[in-house]
């Protein structure tokens, strides 16, 4: 069948703000396509609009727009988890994917809003065939610690895009393996976002034990988290 889905065409209707049209054209291109990974929905539509993203009007910043597709993009992403987790079954019924029996917990920390991309990269561990709890925005370390603790996670994975917090992300990593290393834990700490995108020596600076920079490369890093994790 003939892909006559664009990005063209969905950036025009986020232009036009038609929210229900945006989430049921990425449903569409789902349904018309049964056989492909529902991924593709982030690699087609959500991540090149994001890496272009500028205002759609004069001003040089319209932060009221941004949330407007963030919004519209949380749905989305609502929206295609039901066909990953058909998705997944097919995968490991055709043992094209296999399960890791490894555990991440997906969190941004204090003050770190953005958690779309954290979030679409949970979906990618999730598809990997990784256990993944994602709690999201603005999550205090005391919570991320009692989480993992409790969840027996192995990883912890962390995401910021706002240069401004990589100071909090430094002593929210400290403080984690901190307690990882009282408790006698073994959970390895991930990071990602942003705000590692223009300066890599950031990684070093936040003391961190993987740095993942992109989606591209999370299928060679779970094969190396799981047999070294
Ligand atoms: C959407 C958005 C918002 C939304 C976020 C909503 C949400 N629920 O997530 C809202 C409106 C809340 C927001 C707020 C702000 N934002 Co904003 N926002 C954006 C925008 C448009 C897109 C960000 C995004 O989702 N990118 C797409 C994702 C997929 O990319 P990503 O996060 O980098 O993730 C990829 C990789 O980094 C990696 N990855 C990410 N995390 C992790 C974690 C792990 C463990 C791994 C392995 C990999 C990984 O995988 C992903 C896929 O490849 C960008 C501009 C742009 N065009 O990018 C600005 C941007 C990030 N924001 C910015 C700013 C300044 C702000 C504000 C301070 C001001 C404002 N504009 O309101 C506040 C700060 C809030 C805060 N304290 O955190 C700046 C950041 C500053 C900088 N110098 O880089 C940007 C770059 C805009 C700009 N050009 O100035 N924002």
């Amino acid at each position: 069948m003939e892909d006559s889905f664009s990005i063209e065409n969905f950036v025009g209707i986020l232009k036009n703000k038609k929210k229900d049209e945006a989430i049921l054209y990425c449903i569409e291109y789902l349904k018309s396509f049964p056989n492909i990974n529902p991924l593709n929905v982030y690699e087609k539509f959500i991540l090149p609009f994001l890496s272009n993203y500028q205002c759609f009007y004069e001003e040089e910043f319209c932060v009221w727009e941004e949330h407007f597709i963030s919004s519209t993009f949380n749905s989305i992403i609502g929206s295609v988890y039901p066909y990953l987790i058909s998705y997944r079954k097919v995968l490991l019924d055709k043992n094209e994917v296999t399960l890791k029996n490894k555990t991440i917990l997906f969190a941004c920390p204090s003050e770190e809003y953005h958690e779309l991309g954290i979030k679409i990269v949970s979906d990618y561990f999730y598809m990997e065939g990784f256990n993944v709890y994602y709690l999201g925005a603005n999550t205090p370390q005391e919570e991320i610690f009692r989480g993992a603790k409790i969840l027996n996670v192995d990883f912890i994975a962390l995401s910021v895009s706002n240069p401004y917090n990589i100071l909090t992300l430094k002593r929210t990593i400290k403080y984690l393996k901190r307690n990882i290393n009282e408790m006698n834990l073994n959970m390895k700490i991930i990071v990602g976002g942003g705000a590692f995108k223009n300066n890599k020596t950031l990684v070093d600076e936040v003391d961190a034990d993987f740095f993942v920079d992109d989606i591209s490369n999370i299928n060679e890093f779970s094969d190396r988290m799981f047999k070294e994790g």
